[in-house]
């Protein structure tokens, strides 16, 4: 194996995208972000979609500017994609795009959703079988929508990759399902790392679509010839699986207690609070929690739930001109927010009415006035009350899953951008009541790479990675306030 190694993270967000060279040498992992460009869904008409041609030339964009930036002579020895759950692409053989690619807000689930959730025996039958709560978003109600009002789907598509299977497709010419993205889709089977055969059938959405998935680390091949248009850094660059599914990415990047005593946030656009384990979490109890059995990518779990995150304040800042446009303006706004009192009554953050609203400033105010709550006055208080309001929705998941897995846990790790935000940590461990200890860490991209390194066997596994990542981390901790 040469050293130092270079590999490359393909890290696609639903905000934004990254492409992050990885150079891996004496037990450290240097990142040098090739590439980052912003990414969004548009409206057409009544739904909404990804520009995913426009993804892949960015994908492109990225890997170039990832040779450019090796040393001269280097290699690159791998490239592995992660993405955001639940959103697929549905193909023929040939891999060719027969139906449009939705994004997981638009509203064509609603009517399913609701039936769902109406029918008792259904959803409990459902949650058993997958180990997945009913989520607006999830694939399978995606697919259920698809096949009942389009049906001639069945005869156009033979395969629904999801999207890191169908950058890794692209990528590689392969076509592959991988297990942890699998997993946010509703349609695996909890106790098994293959498809659940109850599911499918419950939904109607045609077997013969996926394959067995495969596990995290497994090699697709060698990029395909065209896209690396003769230059000797891609000649050998291997397409790796990696963890699919962004989340299961950022907590392979946890630099744990290995003993197992930590929560975990991967804060973004969701907070994405929960914990690995060897098994699900299931029951009424979990359903009405919304508990979501994802897999890791070896195959155990990551019971987690998602609350609804910076989503809100990205969505307010729209509503303000005034918004931070720099580093330096969002420090000031953070230091405004700091300065006012807490608000005496806290945002419900499970309010449907957050999760695609035309104003999201809007959307808070009508809760507000519901509850007979006065609004803030400006972008600060709103920040305030959002950063309080979401510590207290990752203190109530630390509860339940205290509750329902029998664990006490001793610290909150946070990574992903809200790790850099001191106002949320801080409310987190003022509501939870346990220290938070915040990492500056790109963990989707370092989990990306951790899974690269494993499977070019430069690292022996995933507890070694998380010793030598942890040794060079900076680290800010938040000890609880009453
Ligand atoms: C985060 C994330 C969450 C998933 C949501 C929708 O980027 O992957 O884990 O629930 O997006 O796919």
């Amino acid at each position: 194996m040469p050293f130092p190694l270079f590999t490359a993270a393909i890290d696609l967000g639903a905000t934004s995208g990254r492409v992050i060279l990885g150079q891996w040498a004496g037990h450290r992992l240097a990142l040098n972000e090739v590439h980052r460009f912003p990414n969004t869904f548009r409206t057409l008409g009544a739904h909404d979609y990804w520009d995913i041609g426009g993804l892949w030339h960015e994908v492109q964009t990225g890997l170039r500017k990832a040779v450019a930036a090796l040393p001269r002579g280097a290699k690159l020895a791998s490239v592995g994609v992660d993405t955001w759950g639940v959103d697929y692409a549905l193909v023929d053989d040939h891999g060719r795009l027969v139906f449009p690619v939705h994004a997981y807000r638009d509203a064509r689930t609603q009517p399913g959703l609701k039936r769902l959730a109406n029918t008792r025996a259904a959803l409990a039958r459902v949650y058993a079988a997958t180990g997945i709560p009913n989520v607006f978003y999830n694939s399978s109600l995606q697919l259920e929508e698809v096949v009942a009002h389009c049906p001639a789907i069945e005869d156009l598509a033979t395969r629904c990759l999801f999207l890191p299977d169908f950058f890794n497709f692209l990528l590689s010419g392969r076509m592959e399902n991988e297990l942890t993205i699998a997993s946010t889709s509703q349609l695996l089977d909890v106790h098994s790392t293959d498809w659940s055969r109850a599911a499918l059938d419950h939904f109607r959405v045609p077997a013969q679509w996926f394959s067995k998935p495969v596990l995290a680390g497994t090699k697709l091949g060698k990029l395909k010839k065209e896209l690396t248009s003769g230059s000797a850094a891609l000649a050998a660059t291997q397409v790796i699986a990696v963890p699919g599914h962004d989340t299961a990415c950022a907590y392979d990047a946890m630099p744990a207690a290995p003993d197992g005593t930590d929560l975990y946030i991967s804060s973004g656009t969701w907070s994405l609070v929960g914990f690995e384990s060897d098994t699900p979490v299931l029951g009424a109890e979990a359903l009405v929690a919304r508990i979501s059995n994802e897999r890791i990518g070896d195959g155990r779990y990551r019971p987690l739930t998602n609350v609804i995150g910076l989503w809100l304040l990205e969505g307010t800042m729209k509503d303000f001109a005034s918004r931070p446009s720099n580093d330096k303006e969002w420090a000031a706004l953070i230091t405004a927010a700091e300065k006012l009192s807490g608000p005496s009554e806290l945002l419900d953050v499970t309010d449907p009415s957050f999760a695609n609203p035309l104003s999201m400033k809007a959307a808070i105010d009508a809760q507000l006035k519901r509850r007979k709550i006065p609004a803030p006055k400006n972008l600060a208080g709103y920040t305030r009350l959002i950063c309080d309001s979401l510590g207290r929705g990752h203190a109530d998941a630390m509860r339940a899953f205290e509750k329902m897995a029998g664990k006490k846990f001793q610290r909150i790790l946070i990574v992903g951008g809200g790790s850099k935000n001191r106002l949320l940590c801080q409310a987190t461990a003022n509501a939870a009541g346990v220290p938070v200890v915040s990492f500056a860490l790109e963990g989707t991209a370092v989990g990306n790479i951790a899974s690269q390194l494993i499977a070019l066997r430069a690292v022996k596994n995933l507890a070694t990675f998380r010793v030598h990542l942890g040794a060079g981390l900076k680290q800010t901790a938040y000890t609880p306030h009453p």
